[in-house]
C-alpha cells in the first residue's frame, strides 16, 4: 500500500518540523491501489457490508453543525452519513495500513518501547457536505489517561481542498499545552484571545496524502464540498505504559501495535 518514494522519507526532518509546529506533511505515502482499498473498506462498513462487533458509529448531522452531531446512537443502518468510524484496527485492511513501515519508523523515533493505539477513526464528509468541526485539542480528561498522547498520523483518502474539508490548524499552539483541563473544543473566548483566525493554516491535500497531527495543536476542519466525499483515516499511537483512568468502566485497553525490538545476544 506505501508508495515506494514514501518508505525512504526522511523522518528527522519531519519530526523537526513537527515538534516545532505542531503538523507536519509526510506528502504523497498511500499508493492509488491503497486509496481505492480503504475508500472501498470505509463504505463496506458504512453500508454494513462488511461488520464486526464493537465498531464504533457516530451519526452526522443533517444540520452540517457539529454541535447538532447526535452522540450515543451508533450503528443507524446503512448510510453514507456518518461522521466517525472507531476501532477501525478491527479491519485488516485499515489495520496493514496504520502498521506501515514509514510509519512504524516516525512511531519509534518518537516513543519508546512497545507502542499502542489509542484510536484508529475514520473522520467522514459524507455526500451533503457534512459537517464542520471546531478548534479542538485530542486529550485532557476526555481521553482519560496518565500520559498525554502527542502523535497522530492522519491519511486523506479523498482529496481534501481549501474550502471543502481540509485540516486547518495553528501552528505552534501545541506548545502551550491543554487550554482546558478538560480537552476537546477550545472555548470560543479562547480562540478569540488567541486571535486563532489571524494564524490558522489551512492544509489542502490530495487523496493519499499524510499529516502528522500533534494531539494539542489546535486544529478543525470545514464542510466538504457537497457532492465531493471526504473520507480520512487518522491513528494516535503511546507508549504502551499509558493506562486508561476511568473508574465508572472498566479501564480501556489499548491494542498493541509495534513491539520493541528483542536485542540479539
Ligand atoms: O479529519 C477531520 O476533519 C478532523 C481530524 C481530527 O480532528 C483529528 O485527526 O484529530
Amino acid at each position: 500500500m506505501i508508495r515506494a518514494e514514501a518508505e525512504g522519507l526522511d523522518v528527522a526532518a519531519v519530526l523537526a518540523h513537527y515538534e516545532e509546529h505542531g503538523f507536519a506533511r509526510l506528502g504523497p505515502v498511500l499508493d492509488d491501489a491503497g486509496v481505492e482499498s480503504l475508500r472501498e473498506r470505509a463504505d463496506d462498513l458504512m453500508l454494513g457490508r462488511v461488520v464486526y462487533p464493537g465498531l464504533f458509529f457516530q451519526p452526522d448531522a443533517p444540520s452540517g453543525r457539529y454541535e447538532d452531531a447526535p452522540l450515543g446512537l451508533g450503528w443507524q443502518g446503512p448510510s453514507l452519513d456518518y461522521r466517525k468510524l472507531e476501532k477501525l484496527e478491527k479491519d485488516p485492511r485499515f489495520l496493514a495500513w496504520l502498521e506501515n513501515p514509514l510509519f512504524e519508523r516516525i512511531a519509534r523515533a518518537r516513543i519508546s518501547g512497545d507502542i499502542v493505539l489509542y484510536r484508529a477513526i475514520l473522520f467522514h464528509k459524507g455526500p451533503a457536505g457534512g459537517s464542520n468541526l471546531p478548534f479542538h485539542q485530542d486529550g485532557g480528561k476526555l481521553w482519560g489517561l496518565t500520559r498525554e498522547p502527542d502523535l497522530q498520523i492522519w491519511t486523506a483518502l479523498d482529496d481534501a481542498p481549501e474550502g471543502g474539508g481540509c485540516l486547518e490548524v495553528v501552528p505552534g499552539s501545541h506548545r502551550a499545552g491543554l487550554v482546558t483541563a478538560l480537552g476537546g473544543v477550545i472555548p470560543p473566548d479562547r480562540v478569540a484571545a488567541a486571535d486563532a483566525e489571524a494564524h490558522v493554516v489551512s492544509l489542502p491535500v490530495r487523496a493519499g496524502e499524510a499529516l502528522l497531527i500533534h494531539n494539542h495543536v489546535w486544529h478543525r476542519s470545514g464542510r466538504g464540498r457537497p457532492g465531493q466525499r471526504r473520507r480520512a483515516f487518522s491513528a494516535c499511537y503511546m507508549s504502551a505504559d499509558t493506562t486508561c483512568v476511568r473508574k465508572k468502566k472498566a479501564p480501556r485497553v489499548f491494542p498493541p501495535v509495534f513491539r520493541q525490538p528483542v536485542r540479539g545476544g
